[in-house]
């Protein structure tokens, strides 16, 4: 069996900057084709799915579904533009499906659906991920298998039960390979957050997992959660991510709104400009 994207040490930073680079390009393109989209939360966490699939995860793009697999669980079904640059970069899926985000019949919708290979879990009602990650991480546990689980949630899904009863859930079994990334963007659907979710990292202490935080568009913190992610030591892990909607395009990181981008279609060359001008 391939393993494609087996870690290697020491991490290659300028490779996977090059790779988050190349990932939010490809999320400009799906966003420019439809003319909206998420593209600012999939800007977000362009970091993390580079470090994911191109250092971190045993995954194997031409078998999704292998068996011995690492999961990378989206539970914001709404940021599926940035999994479908991370599947398309390494290979699940096609570049010419790029231009095909949120049209009809594509496999690439605005929300997640696990019909798309690559696709761990069915997204769109938010706080459903943390609770199917445990689920999977507890099946692993009992058939005694490697495998890794990550999971991606939100700030906005901690202001839902749902998230917490899974916390306590994958302390209790003790799911020391599940490893939670808390994207804290710092909005939700209006804006900023309506409900305080602070502090962050305390309340995940609290709930007994081992808890750091990050800046999550800084690639080398990234890197340096997940090489510590991989010492197990009885209990789940939660990294907290501090990230900045629409990173790497100055434009739409000064957006107040910036749950859900519409610009006009003359504005889609400038915002793809300004993405390779920050790159440098
Ligand atoms: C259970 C549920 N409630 C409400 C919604 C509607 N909704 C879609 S995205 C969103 C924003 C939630 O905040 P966050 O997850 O932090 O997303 P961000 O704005 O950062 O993209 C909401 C409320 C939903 N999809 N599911
Ligand atoms: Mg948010």
């Amino acid at each position: 069996m391939a393993v494609t994207n087996a870690p290697v040490d020491p991490a290659p930073i300028g490779f996977l900057e090059e790779k988050a680079h190349r990932l939010r390009r490809h999320m400009v393109k799906m966003a420019s084709g439809k003319g909206q989209g998420y593209l600012g939360q999939g800007l977000d966490i362009a970091d993390l799915l580079a470090a994911l699939y191109f250092y971190e995860m045993r995954y194997d793009p031409a078998d999704p579904k292998w068996p011995e697999r690492d999961r990378f669980l989206l539970s914001t079904g709404h940021y599926s533009i940035g999994l479908w640059a991370a599947l398309v970069e390494c290979g699940t899926l096609r570049t010419d499906e790029l231009s095909t985000y949120g049209g009809d019949g594509s496999r690439l919708d605005m929300s997640t659906l696990d019909s798309t290979p690559g696709v761990e879990m069915t997204g769109g009602s938010l706080a459903q991920g943390l609770g199917q990650a445990v689920g999977v991480a507890l099946a692993h546990k009992l058939d005694k298998r490697d495998a890794k689980v990550f999971v991606e949630l939100s700030d906005g899904e901690l202001q839902e039960g749902s998230t917490w009863e899974a916390a306590m859930a994958g302390r209790q079994f003790k799911l020391d390979k599940l490893v939670a990334f808390i994207d804290c963007n710092g909005i939700q659907a209006d804006g900023k957050l309506v409900l305080d979710v602070e502090p962050v990292a305390d309340k995940w202490r609290a709930f007994g997992w081992d808890t750091m935080e990050i800046d999550g568009n800084r690639m080398a913190e990234v890197v340096a959660a997940l090489q510590w992610a991989r010492v197990e030591r009885g209990v789940p892990k939660a990294v907290v991510m501090r990230t900045v909607p629409g990173k790497g395009i100055p434009t739409l990181e000064k957006r107040e709104k910036a749950h859900f981008v519409r610009v006009g279609d003359d504005e889609w060359g400038a915002i793809a400009d300004e993405l390779e001008k920050t790159r440098g």
